[in-house]
């Protein structure tokens, strides 16, 4: 599955925190989108995360856990996300919660089921922004430095400009994807509409849809077409 990352160009990001019902879960599961990513910034539990994941499994698309809180890592997933905040000063974001997490759990890590991504988050109103002390101001000079850490030292599969809550610069983004050749960039923010998707598609190789589903599950749907325009 950390293979198959590498053709994914829309992703739909679900919050176990949020209350999503039957039919929406359908259409969200069976849209055509390349994977569901599962996780949030507060609220995560063990319960919320088994009951989303069970309801995920009865569709054919992969499933991932973008682990934000040790205390909810559930088996069963196709792939587990570890986050890496490069843009705080905060060392529990960086090496600390991981560092408790494999302590506890080290021998029963799937290591080969793991993918760090280098998270840059750069939207300081947002809740990831102000629990991780991310330090936001950054130019594109800025952030493709980040990238090119995240491909070249620390060989990262997976480098996340982070807007979370608000459509971001698509020019910040696009100058750090063209640090990359191994790392893929994954782009997350403000996208609610099919323009939106094809601007930041054009941008990025994969983006992340989360909140719109919640909003309005019409436009969060017509952000899977509109990827592979701007793809
Ligand atoms: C959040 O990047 C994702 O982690 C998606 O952002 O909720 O703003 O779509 P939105």
């Amino acid at each position: 599955m950390k293979n198959e990352l590498k053709s994914w160009k829309h992703v739909f990001k679900l919050d176990p925190d949020r209350e999503i019902g039957d039919e929406a879960l359908d259409r969200i599961c069976m849209s055509g989108t390349d994977a569901i990513i599962v996780g949030g910034s507060s609220g995560v539990t063990y319960d919320n995360t088994v009951e989303l994941l069970s309801r995920v499994r009865q569709y054919t698309v992969p499933a991932a856990l973008e682990i934000s809180n040790e205390e909810a890592v559930v088996p069963g997933f196709d792939l587990y996300f570890i986050p890496i905040v490069m843009n705080t000063s905060q060392g529990e974001w960086i090496t600390g919660h991981h560092q408790r997490a494999v302590k506890e759990f080290s021998h029963m890590t799937p290591w080969d089921e793991m993918a760090a991504q280098g998270y840059v988050v750069l939207n300081p109103d947002s809740t990831v922004g102000k629990l991780t002390g991310a330090q936001t101001n950054l130019d594109a000079k800025d952030v493709a430095a980040y990238a090119q850490m995240a491909e070249h030292l620390f060989r990262m599969p997976v480098f996340y400009v982070e807007y979370s809550g608000t459509f971001g610069d698509m020019d910040i983004v696009r100058k750090a994807r063209a640090q990359l050749s191994e790392t893929r960039l994954f782009y997350g923010g403000g996208i609610d509409s099919a323009e939106k998707a094809e601007l930041a598609a054009e941008a990025a190789d994969t983006i992340v849809v989360g909140n719109i589903i919640y909003e309005d599950l019409e436009r969060a749907l017509e952000t899977v077409p509109a990827t592979r325009n701007g793809a």
